[in-house]
């Protein structure tokens, strides 16, 4: 692991702001923002073992107050935080049905940000003690600063993303970014509260190893990725590769960054367009992946072009080293 001495991410985010190219300090908030609220989530998660000690979701706490389920107050977490420092005009998160408009309708409120995120995915991991994560993007609005956003403001292609990032709660805490200027990623050090940059210009390796996907659908993929799967299992040069599959797509996008690897969720038979979300999930890694050296693609064409036309609109993904991805398309291409 690279590092650099001590610097935090407050310090970083004050250092960069002016290479940024719309810079005026608003973008330098909003991750500051993300910052704050990944840190009171980060603690929250940390409880959740305690939960029956504590007491379960649905039951109500000392204060009064119903105790919530994780991914419910991660949501709330978030939200709040950026209401509350008023720094975007509008949300859209992956536990809501529709976008929130932040004062937008006001036209002293000049805010030109919106930010979709998915407050905790991987959650089906929470109960069993295994790492989840926060994934966020962020653009600039299309409409007229001093409106209310619209739906418009959100369905943008990935490739206008102003910047994106995840926050990784494992083993310890991360939070990894991008402004389109490389990747960079922080360490949380717990004992002070403070995020560290740890891993800076962080790179795909060109190929890898590893890939990860959910096997048990196997019977239900196309003929394309059935056999590319059967390619990662014959001996060649360099394979067999290794099968990781996490479940929690921030955790397995962070370990194939770091070691080389190819993350995918296809299409099935029983889910035509796989099961990851377009705006909360795919484009936001997409965009770190490709600042990183690496690619992501629907199987025919990259993800960052793909226009939107719904806020939930689930997209097929495969993801990681340039290489390794190249070749799944080339599978998947051979049996169209
Ligand atoms: P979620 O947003 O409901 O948590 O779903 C997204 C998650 C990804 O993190 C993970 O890679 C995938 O779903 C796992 O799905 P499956 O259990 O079908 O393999
Ligand atoms: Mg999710």
């Amino acid at each position: 692991m690279q590092t650099k001495k001590n610097k935090t991410l407050g310090e970083f985010i004050i250092e960069n702001q002016g290479s940024f190219q719309y810079s005026s300090g608003e973008l330098s908030k909003l991750i500051n923002a993300i910052r704050l609220a990944a840190k009171v989530v980060n603690h929250e998660v940390n409880k959740a073992g305690l939960v029956d000690i504590l007491g379960t979701a649905g039951d109500v706490n000392i204060q009064g107050e119903n105790q919530q389920k994780l991914d419910v107050l991660a949501n709330d977490k978030f939200i709040q935080t950026l209401k509350n420092r008023e720094i975007v005009c509008g949300i859209a998160s992956e536990e809501e049905d529709d976008f929130i408009k932040i004062n937008s309708h006001d036209e002293r409120h000049q805010n030109k940000y919106v930010v979709l995120i998915d407050p905790l995915d991987g959650s089906s991991n929470i109960d069993v003690n295994v790492s989840v994560g926060t994934i966020f993007s962020i653009y600039r609005r299309v409409t007229p600063v001093g409106t209310p956003v619209t739906l418009e403001d959100f369905l943008q292609p990935g490739n206008n993303q102003v910047a994106a990032g995840y926050i990784v709660y494992g083993t310890s805490t991360m939070l990894v970014y991008t402004t389109g200027d490389g990747v960079n990623g922080f360490t949380l050090n717990p004992a002070i509260g403070t995020f560290y940059l740890s891993h800076p210009n962080m790179q795909f390796p060109e190929t890898g190893k590893i890939y990860s996907v959910n096997e048990g659908n196997y019977v239900h993929f196309s003929q394309g990725v059935k056999d590319y799967i059967k390619y990662c299992q014959e001996e060649g040069k360099g394979r067999p590769y290794t099968s990781r599959y996490i479940g929690s797509l921030v955790s397995d996008f962070h370990r194939n960054m770091i070691k080389g690897g190819i993350y995918m969720y296809p299409k099935s038979s029983k889910a035509s367009d796989g099961k990851l979300r377009l705006l909360y999930e795919c484009n936001p890694m997409a965009f770190i992946a490709e600042q990183a050296n690496g690619k992501a693609s629907n199987g025919t064409k990259p993800i960052l072009e793909i226009i939107p036309t719904e806020l939930h609109q689930r997209v097929p993904f495969f993801c990681g080293s340039k290489k390794m991805v190249e070749k799944v398309e080339t599978f998947i291409n051979e049996k169209k």
